[in-house]
């Protein structure tokens, strides 16, 4: 099957530019292609998995991949798709965004140690724009762009009530010399993104189209859209209660990663293993059977979350997730580390206390387990409390090393489910 038909059949394509061109050339040359990923922020988060991923299947498929980070184009602020103006980040913070999502995308397609012969290769737009004068600017790349088509793309129409700047009206320019300048250095002739970028991608191949009007070469240059991720319920994807979901492990712990994916929607798991896995057919069908006929047994949502945390943080990560997760569901923490306490109590709330022997109601009350000793003497007779998992029903207890995990943490449960860190410094 050929790539552009196998990604189809995944929901993977939301437009194409000339769909028998583009599928005419991947039949029968390495394809260079790019996608571009701006530094505006410490992380990429859940949502560039799609193109990240997009990038892999071009791979396997026997094209070169070009992943771009916008350290220069992260310096202006793409519109599209957003309704207000962005604030300027300084110049080192965008660097130090740069550098950070430049290590997630070697990272995450293994760059440095492909041995692939189509290797991914990363570029950085800072390279050139930073170098391109204001004069050359807007003589040779400006004099391609009329004001009316530039008014009459989404991400500049849909702001002129709301309002935006020369800064920000300007930067499909920069993206469309960053098509420019891969499609001449590199023969990248497909620019890849999420279908808020039709406008800039399409920019730039008018752009290339343009500048190369006096030349008598045939320029076949290709833009292709990958679909908004929608739910089933309506609600955003990639956002929990506790926020966005990071690649950045420390921002979003391999447990939580792994938790977002066991909580997959019956409507849209295979939706999703579809988008983000390559798994075979033969699993596929398989999966799609357990969603209809054991739904309860979760088995497409484990098997999502396991490649994906697998893919991501890698298989010690993926592990780990698993172990706390199974602790957390029996209640049994005694097998737990540190680390793995941290990860799994990173949303529950936490006090600080002195690491020295306490007496269990003391520490109820302290910690605001329970609103007073009385309660909390209630509480311990009534085998409302466990401490790590098991239940304490001491009044006169004192919490002490034995009940410190690695000397550092205790857990308290009150109830059914309502857990509390103790970290002792
Ligand atoms: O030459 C380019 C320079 C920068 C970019 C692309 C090509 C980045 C692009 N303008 C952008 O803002 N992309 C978003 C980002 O960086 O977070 C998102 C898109 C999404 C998808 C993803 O990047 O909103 O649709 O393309 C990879």
């Amino acid at each position: 099957m050929d790539i552009l038909q196998d990604l189809d059949k995944r929901g993977l394509i939301n437009q194409t530019t000339d769909l028998e061109g583009l599928k005419k050339k991947l039949a029968t040359e390495e394809v260079t292609l790019y996608c571009g990923f701006d530094p505006t922020g410490d992380s990429l988060h859940i949502g560039h998995l799609v193109p990240l991923t997009m990038l892999k299947r071009f791979q396997k498929a026997g094209h070169k991949p070009i992943a771009l980070v916008g350290g220069g184009t992260g310096m202006i602020g793409d519109p599209s798709g957003r309704s207000s103006e962005r604030s300027l980040n300084t110049t080192e913070v965008v660097k130090g965004f740069s550098d950070k999502i430049r290590q997630q995308i070697v990272r995450f397609l293994d760059v440095d140690n492909s041995n692939e012969e189509n290797p991914v290769v990363v570029r950085n737009n800072h390279d050139w724009l930073s170098q391109m004068t204001v004069i050359d600017f807007l003589r040779d790349a400006g004099k391609h762009f009329g004001i009316n088509y530039m008014l009459g793309k989404e991400s500049v129409s849909a702001r002129i009530e709301q309002g935006i700047s020369y800064t920000e009206f300007s930067y499909m320019i920069l993206q469309s010399l960053d098509f420019q300048k891969l499609y001449e250095e590199e023969n990248c002739t497909l620019q890849i993104g999420g279908s808020d970028q039709w406008g800039n991608i399409t920019a730039g191949m008018e752009l290339i189209r343009r500048s190369r009007e006096d030349q008598t070469e045939e320029i076949n240059v290709y833009g292709l859209t990958v679909p908004l991720i929608t739910k089933a319920d309506g609600t955003k994807f990639g956002k929990t209660a506790g926020g966005a979901i990071w690649l950045d492990p420390v921002k979003t712990t391999p447990y939580e990663f792994y938790q977002f994916w066991i909580n997959t929607d019956d409507r849209d798991v295979i939706k999703f293993l579809q988008y983000f896995t390559f798994l075979s057919d033969e699993d596929m069908e398989a999966l799609e059977w357990e969603v209809a006929n054991q739904p309860g047994q979760r088995v497409a949502q484990k098997r999502l979350a396991e490649e994906m945390t697998r893919s991501l943080h890698g298989q010690e990560a993926l592990d780990q997730a698993q172990k706390i997760t199974t602790a957390l569901f029996s209640g049994d923490l005694s097998s737990l580390t540190a680390d793995e306490i941290k990860q799994g109590f990173k949303d529950v709330p936490a006090s600080d206390v002195e690491k020295a022997d306490i007496g269990l109601v003391d520490l109820l009350v302290e910690a605001g387990i329970s609103s007073s000793k009385r309660q909390a003497r209630e509480d311990i007779n009534n085998g409302a409390i466990y401490i790590n998992g098991e239940r304490n029903q001491d009044v006169s207890h004192v919490v002490s090393g034995s009940d410190r995990i690695e000397d550092q943490f205790t857990i308290i449960r009150r109830g059914k489910k309502k857990y509390f860190m103790i970290q002792f410094n």
